[in-house]
């Protein structure tokens, strides 16, 4: 299924005009018959944020007409090779992904350019040696999010913590480049001290199960603070907390990334102290994205997404505003 779009590789603008008047082309410029053809893999549903993410992509995907063909990959990397594998043999116009960890994608990246089909990065970046395999990077600066709950750490402590760490997906962009953002703010803290540390994978379940082996370990009584890579495994920490008899945001701190409904409810009720935003509403940036690219333009190869950060007191006035 080649792309229509070299019709508009001629003199674009009188190209266009001619047959848009013909009505041979919609108005975002593709072939009027021809539905954009996208294939895109999912890191999987491991997470109240993955699951905002996907309805974001797929509503907006239904907006516009686009025949979206989606894969959950169960945060499985061989899934999401052979999804694009087979996006490949379909011959879509355009393939997207989250990809679940930074490498390993680089041969079946290099088979998408040998086929002639464009590929964008949402969400995750992946690590590899030739950076024209992808068009454009869009999603957070996973780094920034890990300084600002770094400061967010120091002030909830005036500098002087045991820090327990629920980690991310091991591999995976998020949890590597939050990692660094934290540590690169509590470096020049001495009193800031990381004692446990251990991926939860971004789900509630694992994190809620790292925490209780945190709680039974000999440095139990040191953690004053919890650092959680997303707010699913805070949430999971949480009931372990409770479960042991210790108050979530009292006994210890709760600093976590995403911005979830949860979150706001946990700050609402005291148990969480701060969330970092990252924002999972990526379809519309996402779309505008590919739909350039299926028509040769070209497209910046970084798109940051904007985001804040909300600490308790701002919790209930905010609950009723967030999307996901
Ligand atoms: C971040 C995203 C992460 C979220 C988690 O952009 O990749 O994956 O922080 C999700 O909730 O599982």
């Amino acid at each position: 299924m080649k792309s229509l779009y070299p019709l508009a590789r001629g003199n674009p603008v009188s190209a266009l005009t001619t047959l848009a008047v013909l009505g041979l082309i919609n108005t975002s410029g593709f072939a009027a018959d021809k539905k954009l053809v996208v294939g895109f893999s999912q890191v999987g549903a491991e997470s109240g944020w993955r699951t905002a993410n996907t309805d974001s992509i797929k509503s907006e995907a239904a907006k516009r007409g686009i025949d979206l063909h989606f894969s959950d990959a169960q945060q499985k990397e061989e899934n999401q090779i052979k999804a694009i594998r087979s996006f490949i043999a379909q011959g879509v116009d355009v393939i997207a992904f989250s990809p679940v960890v930074e490498t390993g994608f680089e041969p079946v990246l290099q088979e998408a350019k040998k086929a002639g089909i464009p590929v964008v990065l949402s969400d995750r970046a992946v690590k590899v040696s030739d950076p024209t395999l992808y068009k454009c990077f869009l999603g957070s600066d996973f780094i920034e999010e890990g300084k600002r709950a770094g400061n967010e750490a120091l002030k909830l402590t005036d500098g002087k913590a045991g820090i327990a760490e629920l980690v991310g997906t091991v591999g995976s962009a998020p949890a590597i480049d939050r990692a660094k953002g934290f540590r690169e703010v509590i470096a020049s803290h001495p009193d800031m001290k990381i004692i446990l540390s251990q991926s939860g994978d971004f789900t509630r379940a694992k994190g809620k199960e790292v925490m209780e082996a945190f709680l039974k370990s000999p440095e139990a009584k040191q953690i004053t603070l919890l650092f959680a890579h997303n707010d699913d495994m805070a949430l999971g920490a949480i009931q372990a907390m409770e479960e042991a008899g210790i108050k979530p945001g009292q006994d210890i701190k709760i600093v976590s990334i995403d911005g979830v409904k949860g979150a706001f409810e946990a700050m609402k009720d005291g148990k969480l102290n701060v969330t970092v935003e990252c924002n999972p509403l990526l379809g519309p940036q996402l779309f505008d994205i590919i739909e350039k690219v299926a028509k040769g333009e070209t497209v910046p190869a970084r798109v940051v997404t904007q985001e804040g950060v909300y600490e308790q007191a701002q919790a209930a006035e905010e609950l009723p505003k967030r999307q996901y």
